[in-house]
């Protein structure tokens, strides 16, 4: 693949479906830093990713000035951490608001991922409606914490918005599978939705719905059938 990284300026190895690549690429958009973004092949990974991300070898990499930060929510936390005013901080300066953010985030991680597989994955009536049960219970949570706000972070698209921004493309794929609708089922992280896909950086960075479902009929031709 591509040449070497250069020693200078932002690197970011990705792949265009990844809720996890999407994340980074969404938080450098927020904060409008400039950077080279690089495709992944993951059937065939580059050089440049094994060396880089030798312990997990998937992306997303954010490279900065040469050295590297490996994990999505670690690279949100960093580029808050290097870019802290522009445009605002991702996560809250209170240490209470930060922590609670950041559960929340690990919630997203441990469940929301798992939940959405399972509903892909499920076969028959009765296990697609376990499965459609416990993806919604799961994001009834994640409402719950949105509550009134326009943001999980208030008025600010932050840390929390950014790390279940990633899904965004992938919940038609969900809806799709369970054969139930966000709008009905979860109206308020619905309204969260759409106003989070207006964003210039979801503009930039979220991909086709029509492409996202194909890819995921390809998925399950490879690996779920
Ligand atoms: C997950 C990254 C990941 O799964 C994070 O960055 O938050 N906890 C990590 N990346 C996947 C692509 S998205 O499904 C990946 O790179 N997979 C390649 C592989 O597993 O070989």
């Amino acid at each position: 693949m591509a040449s070497e990284v250069s020693e200078k300026g932002v690197v970011l190895l990705g792949m265009w479906a990844s809720m996890f690549g999407m994340r980074a690429r969404i938080a450098l958009e927020e904060k409008g830093i400039e950077y080279e973004y690089r495709e992944e092949d993951l059937a065939n990974k580059s050089e440049t990713l094994l060396r880089l991300n030798p312990v997990h070898k998937k992306i997303p990499v954010l490279v900065h000035d040469g050295r590297t930060v490996c994990e999505s929510l670690v690279i949100l936390h960093y580029i808050d951490e290097v870019w802290p005013a522009a445009p605002s901080k991702l996560l809250p300066s209170d240490p209470f608001a930060r922590a609670h953010a950041r559960f929340w985030a690990d919630f997203i991680d441990k469940k929301v991922y798992n939940a959405g597989v399972n509903l892909w994955k499920a076969k028959g009536e009765e296990a697609m409606a376990e499965a459609k049960n416990e993806f919604i219970e799961v994001m009834k949570l994640l409402e719950n914490e949105l509550g009134e706000k326009s943001y999980f972070g208030g008025e600010v698209f932050g840390f929390l918005d950014i790390a279940l921004a990633g899904y965004v493309p992938w919940f038609g794929t969900y809806e799709l599978s369970g054969g139930f609708s966000m709008e009905v089922e979860l109206p308020k992280l619905a309204g969260w939705v759409k106003r989070c896909k207006e964003r210039e950086s979801a503009l930039k960075v979220f991909p086709d719905s029509e492409k996202v479902n194909e890819f995921l009929n390809f998925l399950k031709a490879k690996y779920f059938l």
